[in-house]
């Protein structure tokens, strides 16, 4: 009996493993530009595999400047502010944490404050990258940010769209997008261990009993 409960939690536990949101070309390194630079409008579905342009128009850059992993990243504002989605499965009700690489646009002159607003099932929060004389095309000063959101109840499947805030060509940039569940499941092979704890703590018990 508790080998068959055991066997059901296991399974149920593999396959939402393997229903696990996953974005992708996170990095913006498939479509590899060798080394230029591409625009893309409102609309684009293509130019940048797994990602649509839904506002605006964006850049591709593979020249300017490093990505924050591998060559190339994004400028948000193309020649002008514009707007980057993806649509992924998801389990509702499921907490997720998106972490991506933020930037600006570094081969502009200005420095100041670059923004963008992240949304995913109803929730947006602003991001900004204030740049500085430190912030160059030979040091980027990428840095690690968090977006969390919990996946619409009813729903299958999320949409993520990083949206720039800033005027004119140069825009906030961003690369390395991934996502995880947030409290996940344990793998089951953690569940294995977990499990056989329990199992010996149960016969220790019996013993004593
Ligand atoms: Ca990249
Ligand atoms: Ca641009």
């Amino acid at each position: 009996m508790r080998c068959k409960l055991l066997s059901a939690v296991v399974v149920a536990m593999i396959s939402s493993t393997s229903m696990a949101a996953v974005i992708t070309n996170g990095d913006f390194e498939l479509l590899d530009l060798n080394g230029s630079t591409s625009q893309f409008s409102t609309g684009n579905t293509t130019g940048i595999p797994g990602w649509t342009v839904v506002s605006g128009t964006v850049d591709l850059v593979g020249s300017y400047w490093p990505g924050a992993s591998g060559d190339q990243s994004i400028d948000l504002n193309g020649t002008s502010p514009g707007a980057l989605s993806q649509t992924f499965d998801t389990v509702a009700g499921q907490a997720y944490r998106v972490t991506f690489a933020m930037a600006c646009n570094v081969y502009s002159a200005v420095y100041g404050d670059y923004s963008m607003l992240v949304s995913a099932a109803g929730v947006q929060e602003n991001f900004t990258f204030t740049r500085t004389a430190a912030n160059t095309t030979t040091n980027v000063g990428w840095l690690y940010k968090t977006f969390d959101f919990t996946a619409a109840v009813g729903t299958t499947q999320t949409t993520l769209t990083f949206a720039s805030l800033t005027s004119g060509n140069a825009g906030p940039a961003i690369d390395d997008v991934s996502i995880a569940e947030i409290n996940a499941v344990p793998e089951p092979a953690t569940f294995g261990v977990f499990g056989l704890g329990s199992m010996t703590l149960l016969a220790a018990r019996r013993r004593r009993a």
